[in-house]
């Protein structure tokens, strides 16, 4: 969350930043701002409440130009979205300061810093550290000293630039928590929360370590350790290509994201597959002596990633010949937990940075399990780096908040762990050949399925007016209803939930009426016959089903059913029917004129706890 763009360089840099932040809009978008030292050695700032053109508006009337410069796409967590709050923040004027992240001693940071006279100008936590910063520079020989002292005193996470008026060749960043990458140019540097912001100036990068403190200047960039020490960080060539931010031909990123699913399968397939199974160094160094022990697993995950998480401990109990607990990150890392013997932690998140997610990956790793592997489709991210092993997902860059090929692709990463394992575990060479054979022809029926858009176009005009709705599957179904329900309410606004069929009765029975649209996901398998018995006691009570099925499942369309039928499939049948799922809710979304790609109140890559 935060989009943070910095730069060093001898030509204006404004362009650059504000170019930075649209590439970062996804990370929040409910006020931006910039600020520059300007040739005549001013510090410039211009904010806006609202989205980055706001800001491109108003720099375009008040031409800002400078060399050097931060900028700042906020999604709050300390203080209203309001120009007052939006960042930069300033200190006396002099010092310019961006933050993604919470400081959580703000508060006791801010009544020391207003007894030793220091003015607040806004209600964000993020000011305590320009304040902090100048007032440690009173006693410390550089900007960099002055923020490694800082360092000392915050509590929380961050990812910080700092501007200083009066020594404008530099820039201070600092990492604790919130990530930040360097990008390095020719006689020019270059500072982000994520590559893809950086991408039309530069392919190299530099990703700065927890604890990281850095100084860049236009031809240097010096990194110093959480102790203080210097450090080199290893340089990496990006291959994301630049012009991954962009939505093609495509309405909306989302759209774009949805279409691209079977590229994305494919890809994340490519070269991992044998005939008869999975092979063991997809997952990295080490994998198979790992595998061949595993005999329990602990997936951790959040929102979406927790639902590819849930599907996966249907596969892996089912076919991979292991238990599995699945828990939320948030959770997990907040409450005592035994570690079973043998056993392995998995973490997923798209970006590789959510808070709650690595902090419940360090806690695993002191727990003690047999080893770590993150599931992400981030290379270079901090769950990679900080596992034992990983699989990354190959979807390319997500942009729409709405998670959808990262989703996707962490089911087939899920369904290749599951063949890794069970190979050691039960799972004979026929059944992999059979279930290698799905995988290989997942692609092809993904494409089939998209060709359903246009009657679900049409179904979703059913649901505009609507102000609930009830999804249900049954086994591995289940959290596939929990995604549909999570996609609906975050780009529609329409309050959903999702319930295994088989607890309907247990209460949610008694909300059914003619205006809540019930969507049951229904492919044919060992459940179906069961939750057919469940449509009868919805129908039973007046209730208008949306039935997605396999033709073989065989539900007729009358006044109070509507069935759309997918390809057959069988063990992937999850991933299949994700994608009705998400066209569903992505058309509702455009009848009803909410911002698909931007939903209000949520932000991509959630770096704050
Ligand atoms: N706490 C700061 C920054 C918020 C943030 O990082 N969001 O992702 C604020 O509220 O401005």
């Amino acid at each position: 969350m935060c989009g943070i763009v910095g730069a060093v360089a001898q030509r204006d840099v404004v362009e650059i930043l504000v170019e930075g932040l649209r590439r970062l809009e996804y990370r929040g978008y409910d006020s931006a701002g910039v600020a520059v030292v300007n040739n005549a050695g001013e510090l410039q700032r211009v904010r806006r409440l609202g989205k980055v053109q706001a800001l491109t508006d108003a720099l375009s009337e008040t031409p800002t130009p400078g060399g050097t410069g931060i900028a700042h796409t906020r999604w709050a967590t300390h203080g209203e979205p309001s120009e007052r709050n939006a960042h930069p923040h300033l200190s006396n004027n002099d010092l310019a300061v961006v933050h993604n992240g919470i400081i959580e001693n703000h508060a006791a940071l801010r009544r020391r810093l207003e007894e030793a006279g220091y003015r607040f100008d806004s209600d964000t936590d993020t000011e305590v550290i320009a304040h902090l910063v100048h007032y440690n520079r009173q006693n410390t020989a550089s900007l960099l000293e002055a923020m490694q002292a800082t360092a000392q005193e915050l509590e929380g996470a961050y990812g910080t630039v700092l501007l200083d008026r009066a020594d404008p060749e530099r820039l201070v960043v600092a990492r604790s928590g919130s990530p930040l990458v360097i990008g390095l140019g020719i006689g020019e540097n270059f500072i982000a929360s994520d590559q893809l912001a950086l991408l039309p100036v530069t392919r190299r990068f530099i990703f700065l370590e927890e604890g990281d403190v850095a100084e860049i200047t236009r031809s240097d960039v010096r990194i110093f350790d959480k102790s203080g020490a210097p450090v080199e960080r290893e340089i990496h060539e990006s291959t994301a290509s630049y012009d991954a931010g962009d939505k093609g031909p495509y309405r909306h990123y989302m759209l774009k994201e949805i279409y691209e699913q079977p590229q994305a399968v494919a890809n994340t397939l490519e070269g991992r597959l044998s005939e008869t199974g999975v092979l063991d160094e997809t997952f990295g160094n080490g994998a198979t002596e790992l595998f061949k022990q595993v005999k329990h697993v602990q997936i951790v995950a959040c929102g979406t990633s927790y639902h590819s998480a849930m599907v996966a401990r249907y596969w892996l109990e089912c076919f991979g010949g292991v238990s599995c607990n699945v828990e939320i990150a948030s959770e997990f890392r907040y409450r005592k937990s035994y570690v079973q013997p043998n056993s392995l932690v998995v973490t997923i998140s798209q970006s590789g940075e959510t808070a709650d997610t690595l902090a419940a990956l360090r806690l695993a790793k002191d727990l003690g399990y047999l080893g770590s592997l993150a599931i992400c489709n981030v290379a270079g991210s901090s769950l990679v780096r900080e596992s034992d092993l990983a699989f990354m997902t190959r979807a390319g860059a997500e942009i729409g908040v709405a998670s959808t090929k990262a989703f996707t692709t962490q089911l087939v990463g899920l369904a290749m762990l599951v063949l890794a394992i069970g190979k050691y575990n039960g799972l004979s060479e026929d059944e992999q050949h059979g279930m290698v054979l799905a995988l290989k022809n997942l692609p092809g029926k993904l494409d089939e399925t998209l060709e359903l858009a246009s009657q679900i176009e049409e179904l979703a005009e059913e649901f505009a007016d609507k102000h609930h709705s009830l999804f249900l599957g049954r086994g591995e179904q289940y959290p596939i209803a929990m995604e549909g329900a999570l996609k609906l309410k975050e780009i529609s606004y329409i309050h959903a939930e999702a319930y295994a069929a088989g607890e309907l009765k247990h209460g949610p029975l008694a909300l059914i009426d003619a205006d809540m649209p019930i969507i049951v996901v229904a492919p044919n398998n060992d459940l179906l016959e069961k939750l057919k018995s469940n449509v009868e006691e919805v129908r039973a009570r007046g209730g208008i089903l949306y039935v997605f099925a396999d033709s073989e499942a065989h539900f007729e369309s009358d006044a109070t059913m509507r069935v759309i039928n997918l390809p057959h499939t069988r063990w992937l049948a999850p991933i299949l029917y994700t994608i009705p799922l998400q066209l569903l809710s992505y058309y509702v979304a455009i009848i009803k004129g909410t911002d698909v790609d931007q939903p209000r109140n949520l932000a991509k890559s959630v770096t704050v706890e």
